[in-house]
């Protein structure tokens, strides 16, 4: 029977049309009278969706049936950016495609443009977590990834009147996502509250615990199918939406109370309504807090169904699943496992406890100490009973440990227990996750040793072969191959094969043509391309007309956080505002032409932020609009950063801004992507800029600033000296020119600048100078075309490790110890 819906039946493009008409028809439903963008784009989504489904469950059933081990990655965010181009590539129909769209009269490229960007994460950490996903994919490694459907993701932002950031509920379940598929049949109960019955076990005589829990709620799985590049292994990224037990209470409906009677289902549906947004910094709300367990107790539930379906023991979880916890916020998957292996499995704390370590690793992700989650005793006990009780006693198992090396009447004993008693009695999470694991991870170089020598100094010294290095990665599939088609294209031919697109290694070839004028020209030129497009992007969408030739496009995009030092950039700004304000026409001719683009969300409740956006599109309104500065400079503040924002920007790019005070940033992946797509750095020596700075070799990298080493020297003399006795003058009169209210009420600003002229926590007045000239040194290499290109050529070629292609390959071997497992091939 001809199956029109088989993927392997027909992917001509006659069969495609057909498929999607059906869904067209059938799925949405419309008539083809109605036919719009929006309809095909839908349409065409469900054709890929039907492909996938059937990959997935091939090779679901030929994972089980080899009983490989897998990895599942739990992770509180997800950072997927738009799904339909990475999949039409992946699968490799994008040719197939534009046909069939061609002959409905679309371009497969605007219908591109159709899809929402599912925002289900802050920044850096969920989007690694979607880069890790598309290389287990196509390095067709068993894997699952964890999170949770928030009904709401990211906050939209938009620029108030003010230049203050405004932010919009993101409904994105407002149309269908035809990449998720609901699963009806999969629903967990999970519990909270109530109370613990002990009991004697009657074969032991030991004393064993159950916990019963007050209320439940339910987890729904809502799977979003992964595919990989170049194969049919299509992996599953499960998302948990909460549902009621009950949806209505009846009774309380008869009796006309119907407000209370879907109190229930409110309730629930809360746990996953909103992403919170905070990065980098803790909220400590008890909503948040659920919202972890709800996550972990529904993975765990599921890992271990999946386990025993495969008919295995429980003993044998360690071997069927490696379990990676993306920070600390699923850390309540210890205690959980433990109870479950405890109270529901039956078996001995030896046993379980053991089980537990060795499914569990740790990836830590910050140092920053106001994002290190410490939860109160007093909300877990109230909350999740059991799991405090157990919380004690791993730690009580643990302090006997270090008792006896402690040498300092229980000095050490106190820095690493579990539990802290400060301003409240706390759980540290961070100390749970590392005893709890058996391999913690940082994400460069430069942070793991951080974490070994200071933030974790104890635990290093008490677990000497815990602790790994695994650099961050980033996928050159969505980072290079599709969002810079031009510049894929023109490795490809140059290399004469694509294998650099699963084997990112193989750019190092490009170094023999660094130097090459001809390949020069041709690489120029692309960049060119891609500016111009942004060029259109700012016109159109801020109203705002910027240069493109000979004008250096300098990009600085992430979370706006005091560490990572944006206002140290716009402070910038108004240097070389005022430097070419003074200058004689004569002068004004040499100047290097620059636009400085600033993208990025503050959280909302993270005042110190907003402010910066503020000043920022303050002092954005005063330079554009400037008679004196015409074309010579421009600020451009874009607002509502996203994956997909970033897809246009970086292929852009001609410098790219990476300069948080060192040490703070952990490791960074926008720098990576930069660099694939032939942008060069600015940047401190932090987090992964030094890596890629050996990579690519130092002089491919504008680097400046003193060593992390360096900076408690530097915060000290601030301390003792204040920061505005040690400020440079220059730093000084851009301060007073603020305060006279030149980018509005002088108080506006007044919060900001006390910071710098007080204490300055993040050096920017000691590093002003240095990053000034650092600048001048872009601007004036900016003018000698050979040089730059090379440069941007070495950066590129350089850059082969950066693929998360190669970190995942470290995760598997040092951590996980899974392998690959193909699908054979079907003809
Ligand atoms: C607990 C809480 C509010 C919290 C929420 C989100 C704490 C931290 C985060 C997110 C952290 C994060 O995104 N960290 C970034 O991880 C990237 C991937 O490893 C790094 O490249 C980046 O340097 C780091 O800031």
């Amino acid at each position: 029977v001809e199956n029109l819906l088989s993927p392997y039946l027909g992917s001509d493009f006659k069969n495609l049309q057909k498929q999607i008409v059906y869904h067209l028809e059938h799925t949405l439903p419309r008539n083809t009278k109605t036919f719009q963008s929006f309809g095909t784009y839908l349409a065409t989504s469900y054709t890929i969706r039907d492909r996938l489904l059937q990959l997935s469950h091939d090779t679901q059933k030929y994972y089980n049936e080899k009983k490989v081990k897998q990895a599942c990655y739990i992770s509180i965010e997800y950072l997927m950016g738009r799904f339909l181009r990475n999949a039409v590539l992946n699968l490799n129909l994008e040719e197939k495609y534009e046909q069939a769209l061609a002959g409905f009269g679309y371009a497969l490229e605007d219908i591109y443009d159709e899809e929402q960007d599912p925002a289900l994460g802050n920044g850096g950490l969920g989007r690694l977590a979607a880069c890790f996903l598309d290389t287990l994919a196509t390095h067709n490694y068993p894997a699952w990834g964890y999170g949770l459907r928030y009904n709401y993701g990211l906050f939209r932002q938009s620029i108030g009147s003010e230049g203050e950031q405004v932010e919009k509920t993101d409904v994105w379940l407002q149309f269908p996502y035809p990449f998720m598929v609901e699963n009806h049949f999969l629903r967990i109960p999970i519990g909270f509250y109530g109370s613990i019955e002990t009991y004697v076990d009657e074969k032991t005589k030991g004393t064993r615990f159950k916990w019963h829990p007050s209320e439940y709620v339910i987890a729904q799985a809502n799977d979003i199918l992964i595919p990989g590049y170049g194969t049919d292994n299509t992996n599953t990224l499960r998302l948990w939406s909460c549902r009621p037990i009950e949806e209505l209470d009846f009774d309380k409906f008869s009796l006309g109370d119907f407000k209370g009677a879907s109190e229930n289902r409110l309730n629930a549906e809360n746990i996953t309504n909103v992403l919170y947004p905070n990065d980098n910094e803790v909220a400590g709300k008890e909503l948040r807090f659920k919202q972890q367990y709800f996550l972990v107790a529904a993975t765990l539930h599921d890992i271990i169904r999946r386990l025993k379906e495969q008919k295995r023991t429980i003993y044998e979880l360690p071997d069927f699943a490696a379990v990676q916890l993306n920070d600390t916020h699923p850390t309540l998957a210890i205690p959980e496992l433990l109870r479950i292996l405890l109270d529901e499995e039956m078996l001995t704390w030896e046993e379980a406890w053991d089980i537990t370590q060795r499914t569990f690793s740790y990836t830590n992700h910050t140092i920053l100490p106001e994002a290190l989650e410490r939860w109160p005793v007093k909300l877990i006990s109230h909350l999740l009973p059991r799991h405090m009780q157990l919380i004690e006693a791993i730690n009580w198992k643990f302090l006997e440990k270090v008792r006896k090396i402690d040498k300092n009447n229980g000095e050490l004993t106190k820095k690493m227990s579990l539990i802290e008693n400060s301003w409240d009695t706390l759980v540290r999470m961070a100390w749970l996750a590392i005893v709890g694991s058996h391999k913690v991870n940082g994400v460069s170089g430069i942070h793991t040793n951080i974490l070994k020598n200071i933030v974790f100094q104890d635990f290093h010294s008490f677990y000497p072969n815990k602790f790994v290095n695994v650099t961050n990665g980033v996928t050159p599939r969505r980072w290079l191959h599709a969002c810079n088609p031009k510049l894929s294209e023109l490795i490809t031919s140059t290399l004469k094969s694509n294998d650099w697109i699963y084997d990112l290694a193989h750019l190092s070839k490009l170094r023999e043509y660094a130097e090459n004028e001809d390949f020069q020209l041709k690489w120029a030129a692309i960049k060119t391309f891609n500016k111009r497009k942004l060029q259109a992007y700012v016109k159109k969408e801020l109203k705002i007309d910027i240069g493109c030739d000979g004008v250096i496009y300098d990009i600085q995009i992430k979370r706006i956080h005091e560490y990572k030092r944006q206002l140290m950039n716009v402070l910038a700004s108004i240097h070389f505002y005022l430097k070419i304000k003074k200058m004689s026409k004569e002068e004004k001719t040499k100047v290097q032409k620059r636009v400085s683009f600033i993208a990025g969300k503050a959280a909302p409740g993270y005042l110190v932020a907003k402010k910066i956006i503020k000043l920022i599109n303050r002092v954005s309104n005063v330079i554009n609009n400037d008679p004196e500065i015409g074309d010579l400079f421009k600020v451009v503040y874009l607002p509502n950063y996203s994956v997909t924002l970033a897809e246009l920007l970086i292929p852009a790019t001609d410098v790219s801004e990476h300069i948080s005070t060192p040490g703070c940033e952990a490791s960074g992946t926008s720098n990576m992507k930069f660099v694939l797509n032939g942008g060069l750095i600015l940047g401190t020596l932090d987090g992964a800029n030094l890596e890629i700075m050996e990579n690519s070799g130092e002089e491919n990298v504008f680097a400046f600033g003193i060593t992390s080493k360096e900076v408690p020297q530097v915060k000290q003399r601030n301390i003792e000296q204040g920061a505005w006795n040690l400020m440079p003058e220059e730093l000084q009169s851009i301060l007073g020119i603020i305060e006279e209210g030149k980018f509005g009420e002088a108080d506006e600003f007044r919060g900001l600048l006390e910071e710098l002229k007080g204490v300055d926590r993040y050096i920017t007045g000691h590093d002003f100078i240095p990053y000034i000239k650092e600048l001048e040194n872009v601007m004036s290499t900016y003018q000698k075309p050979h040089k730059w290109w090379k440069m941007s050529i070495l950066g590129c070629a350089g850059s082969g490790w950066l693929s998360s292609d190669r970190t995942i390959k470290e995760y598997a071997e040092k951590i996980w110890g899974i392998k690959p497992c193909p699908l054979p091939k079907i003809e």
